[in-house]
């Protein structure tokens, strides 16, 4: 679809969706109101900006389905995360969302190559969260045979892989580099695996070398959240694995300055905010997610004419302040895994026991020491940062079985919040 095509298709998506939020007589249609917005048709794209946000934390004062817009009884299923900072957040979708969550992860399989008679190993956990089931649909909806075989009990993964011949592997990316690892110590077969879809999680490419190189496929890039749909948001193509494009025939992106709310230039770093105007149980305005990405309008060799967000660089609320330094894990990431010879885990450390915060970089390698220095002068001139700076064995680091990988830990008193770091003094 041309952009222009588009443009006129959002607005009047977005018209039909502000009249269902003043309908559903709800939070986000009395802030309509408030904001002097009585009917759709009086709006059209360019008004974006000044229309009402709504955030995480109306998700969980309205618990469990207060900013529902329909019956509680049109709602076929719930998903949602649980959340780190507070209450799970919870999403109810109709029947119609169900097939718009398929359709969107079909494009993403479809992103990935994937197509009729595809078998797609679908190793993201299935349950509340939206990975497992959102690949499961999707799967089915593109007419793929989906392995769903959720996260976890790694031997029988494998066996799946060696039995099954899966062209497609859809996990985090954490777990990508368990499963990777495991094949190469145990010498299963997984050379039918072509491209992985890996999200839910951020990853820099200095992880997306690793992985291919260790799983020999295409590593792509796939992201969403349950408040807006699951995954399904936005996909990288194959053809480029140069941005992932977002689905903004239905969900309208904007790039905002977290402080201000203000829209970023494309190409800046800043919050990305979603409109979901197709949606039927829990539409949204201007959804804040909090996820940190930039917007990229240019034309993509796939063809897709949709605009591309650039890799999250990490939660608005991630970012790590040491000593005056502000960096997204993510970042770290890059520096350490760009680095040959260290292993695809590290744990960073907030070391936050006297006031003037350490960060611990934990990380493996053979033959670690010969590692250090470059690593200290890398992170230095590169995001400008001093670091402790750990080189374990290979093995060390807890490894992911399930769920989103924990990259961060802070240890602000008492015993070291992992065991090899007792000891260490500050
Ligand atoms: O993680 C949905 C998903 C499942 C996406 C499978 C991709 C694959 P939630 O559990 O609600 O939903 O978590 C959403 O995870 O706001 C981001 O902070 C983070 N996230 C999701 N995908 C990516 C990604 C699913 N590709 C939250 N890169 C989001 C970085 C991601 N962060």
């Amino acid at each position: 679809m041309s952009t222009d095509e588009r443009h006129a298709l959002q607005g009047h998506r977005l018209r039909e969706l502000i009249d269902r939020l003043l309908a559903a007589r709800g939070l986000q249609g009395d802030r309509l109101r408030a904001a002097g917005v009585d009917a759709g048709g009086a709006v059209g794209m360019r008004d974006l900006p000044s229309l009402p946000t709504t955030t995480k934390q109306d998700l969980w004062d309205a618990y469990p389905f207060g900013l529902l817009a329909v019956p509680r009884e049109e709602v076929v299923a719930v998903h949602g995360s649980s959340g780190t900072g507070g209450r799970p957040t919870l999403v109810g979708y109709t029947r119609a969302d169900l097939d718009l969550w398929g359709e969107m992860v079909a494009r993403s399989l479809g992103c990935a190559g994937a197509t009729v008679g595809s078998v797609v190993h679908n190793s993201y956990g299935y349950g509340l969260f939206t990975g497992g089931l959102g690949f499961h649909l999707g799967g089915i909806r593109l007419g793929a045979t989906v392995v769903p075989v959720s996260s976890g009990m790694t031997d029988r993964q494998l066996r799946l892989i060696e039995d099954l011949r899966p062209q497609v592997l859809a996990c985090t990316p954490s777990y990508a580099v368990t499963l990777g690892e495991a094949a190469r110590a145990s010498g299963a077969d997984t050379s039918s695996l072509r491209v992985g879809i890996f999200g839910a999680e951020p990853w820099s490419d200095s992880l997306r070398t690793q992985l291919e190189a260790l799983l020999s496929v295409k590593a792509l890039d796939v992201y969403g959240l349950s408040e807006v749909i699951g995954p399904g948001v936005a996909t990288e193509c194959l053809e480029a694995q140069a941005g992932l494009h977002v689905n903004e025939d239905h969900f309208i992106v904007e790039c905002v300055d977290p402080a201000s709310g203000t829209p970023v230039a494309d190409g800046e770093p800043g919050e990305l905010l979603f409109t979901t105007p197709t949606k039927e149980g829990l539409p949204l305005l201007r959804y804040r997610t909090g996820d940190i990405a930039s917007l990229d309008r240019s034309s993509c060799r796939c063809g897709r004419t949709l605009v591309r967000m650039s890799k999250v660089l990490g939660r608005r609320d991630d970012m790590l302040v040491i000593r005056g330094v502000n960096v997204y894990p993510t970042e770290v990431e890059a520096v350490l895994l760009g680095h040959a010879g260290l292993e695809p885990h590290y744990v960073l450390v907030v070391d936050r026991r006297l006031p003037s915060t350490e960060l611990i970089v934990c990380c493996e390698a053979q033959a670690g020491e010969q590692h250090r220095a470059t690593l200290v002068r890398e992170l230095h001139e590169r995001l400008g940062l001093r670091a402790d700076i750990r080189i374990l064995a290979p093995g060390t680091l807890p490894r992911q079985e399930a769920g989103k990988a924990v990259r961060v830990l802070t240890w602000s008193d008492g015993p070291a919040p992992l065991p090899f770091l007792d000891g260490v003094a500050r």
